[in-house]
């Protein structure tokens, strides 16, 4: 009834302008999948990680700094939505989180492309745990990441010139000298301020999303956070990749359980036997030179393949395009 009487509308002449413009909605949403909820078994089947540990996420905080739409097929209509939201993707539902919805879009097709960015004070908390949007501001922070990881008879070997053994008694020496100490759970403590534009998405080979006169389309800005555990930043082929999590075991350089940022930051990549040029390949790094020399950056660097779009759907980093799973 609703239809006929727009239709009955547009047949009036002095209304022709007005119904010529045909709009459509679009619900923006942001998810983190089963990965960020339910963690990553050990395993080699499908997302597993191939040396016995499993991880999970108790937070996986981020900032959405702002997303863009761009009309493509000659559309006209360029879309800077400012969000500056922070998100626990640890505890969304199934869905994800609508962070943006849009009923004012001009029907056709636009591409699609989100910022992850520091958190400022203006950043709002849209499910935020209690007093994290204070830490995410005051330190700058563009992911504040929490998990455990586990493993039965799990050791942490970190590298001899850096540990802090205390009264700490090894269990096992590595091939190449290192000492192994039990940690069958190690917690993970991790703040970034990474920054990058997950942009020019794409859903099965398709750029961006389609809006429809008086539908509602849906983009999801989905964030595979497994890539923390990939051996390197691999293009092309998707088979290629593997997930592992000793490196990060053997971070815990004081042996009191926890991975922190701090200990991330005083290991450089080379101080890890774990990533050998056998499985690791960093040639395809987003972040190269003196923002490559950490742990840390490690992290980071990965966080920024982390953009993809519709599930599965990939998009370029800063522009520039990384084909992986
Ligand atoms: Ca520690």
């Amino acid at each position: 009834m609703k239809r006929r009487k727009i239709l009955l509308g547009c047949g009036i002449a002095v209304l022709a302008v007005a119904c010529a413009t045909k709009v459509g909605s679009l619900s923006i949403q942001l998810d983190g999948e089963d990965i960020a909820r339910d963690g990553i078994p050990a395993g080699t089947e499908g997302v597993r990680i191939l040396d016995g540990w499993s991880v999970n996420f108790d937070s996986y905080n981020v900032v959405v700094e702002h997303i863009e739409l761009a009309g493509l097929d000659g559309l006209d209509d360029e879309r800077e939505i400012e969000l500056n939201s922070a998100v626990d993707l640890s505890t969304l539902s199934e869905n994800g989180l609508s962070i943006q919805e849009l009923d004012d879009l001009d029907e056709g097709r636009y591409s699609f492309g989100y910022r992850i960015a520091p958190a400022t004070t203006d950043t709002t908390s849209l499910n935020l745990a209690e007093g994290v949007l204070e830490t995410l501001s005051n330190e700058g922070l563009s992911h504040w990441i929490q998990g455990t990881m586990t493993q039965s008879g799990g050791v942490s070997c970190p590298p001899s010139d850096l540990l802090n053994a205390g009264d700490n008694a090894a269990v096992s020496t590595t091939d190449d000298g290192r000492e192994c100490f039990s940690a069958e759970s190690i917690t993970f403590d991790m703040k970034l301020d990474s920054e990058y534009s997950a942009d020019l998405c794409e859903a099965d080979g398709i750029s961006g999303v389609a809006i429809s006169s008086g539908a509602t389309s849906v983009a999801v800005a989905t964030l595979h956070i497994d890539h923390l555990f990939f051996n390197g930043f691999p293009t092309g082929d998707e088979g290629g990749i593997q997930r592992y999590a000793q490196w990060l075991a053997d971070c815990d350089l004081n042996l009191d359980g926890t991975v922190t940022s701090e200990e991330l930051r005083e290991i450089h990549i080379e101080d890890l036997p774990e990533f050998d040029t056998e499985r690791y390949a960093f040639e395809e790094s987003p972040l190269e030179g003196e923002n490559f020399e950490t742990a840390l950056d490690y992290i980071k660097a990965q966080t920024m393949t982390q953009g993809h779009f519709q599930g599965e759907g990939e998009c370029a980093v800063n522009g520039e395009f990384h084909d992986h799973d």
